[in-house]
């Protein structure tokens, strides 16, 4: 069954198709095994529905690329998309979520997130370039939130206007991430620049996993030991020990 006909919202359903089309411009863009139990969960909460679909792909420069639209109770829609590149390559992580409710669209939230000291260089004289996109209600980040470059955008979009103006932040992110995957090269694992970024993408994912609010959503539509699953083995699973 297509996730909207569940009634996802219109910029979670939007910005889905969005990054399907990015993705697609990414250089060796190949299928990802999805644990078939985790690729379409559906079930319900108090006669409630949920529903949660999960798309894996990976690329040259990224290990793994992770899309996950999800529905889950009365009117809590949610957008997850993380990139996570392979250590081997100066790439940094991109990351965007939305959670939508009853109220419309409270989070929105997209990055290129640093899993070195600083941005690769080439990447942030790219997005110095981009254009500037405002929007009339900013958030604050949570403490959690150092991983993030000072790049993230984090905003509850006003009115629909804004809700496409996100999009467009989201493909500009994505356009430079694919142009920075086919110029870069490979470092050896054992390279101490791959040894820190490996150890910078392991933080990273340990820095997302203290974001209580998607723990507790997931531990109330499912139960805590499958929320602590689902979190450790798809949402932020770490990158394979080097070799
Ligand atoms: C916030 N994430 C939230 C919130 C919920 C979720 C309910 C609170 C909404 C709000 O503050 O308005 C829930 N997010 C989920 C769930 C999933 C999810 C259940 O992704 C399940 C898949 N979160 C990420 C990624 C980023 C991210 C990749 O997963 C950013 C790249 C950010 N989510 C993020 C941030 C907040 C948030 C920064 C605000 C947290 C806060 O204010 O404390």
């Amino acid at each position: 069954m297509p996730a909207n006909a569940l009634g996802i919202h219109p910029l979670v359903d939007a910005l889905a198709d969005q990054i399907r089309v990015c993705w697609s411009a990414l250089p060796e863009l190949q299928p990802l095994a999805v644990d078939p139990e985790l690729e379409a969960i559906s079930g319900s909460l108090d006669g409630e529905d949920l529903f949660i679909r999960n798309e894996l792909r990976q690329c040259r420069g990224l290990r793994k690329l992770h899309l996950e639209t999800a529905r889950l109770g009365a009117g809590l829609q949610i957008l997850h998309c993380v990139f996570f590149p392979d250590p081997r390559f100066n790439l940094p992580v991109f990351g965007a979520d939305i959670v939508a409710g009853r109220g419309g669209v409270s989070a929105a939230v997209v990055d290129l997130s640093p899993v070195d000291a600083a941005l690769p260089a080439a990447l942030v004289e790219r997005l110095k370039a981009l254009p500037v996109r405002s929007f009339s209600q900013e958030r604050e980040l949570p403490e959690w939130g150092s991983i993030f470059s000072p790049f993230v955008r984090f905003v509850r979009p006003a009115n629909e206007e804004e809700e496409q103006r996100f999009i467009a932040v989201v493909v500009d992110f994505l356009r430079v991430l694919a142009e920075c995957c086919h110029e870069a090269e490979p470092q050896p694992f054992d390279h101490p620049d791959t040894v820190r970024r490996h150890q910078g993408q392991l933080s990273y994912c340990q820095q997302q996993k203290r974001n209580d609010k998607t723990r507790r959503v997931l531990e109330k539509a499912f139960n805590p030991t499958w929320a602590d699953r689902y979190i450790e083995d798809l949402l932020f699973d770490d990158p394979a020990p080097l070799p």
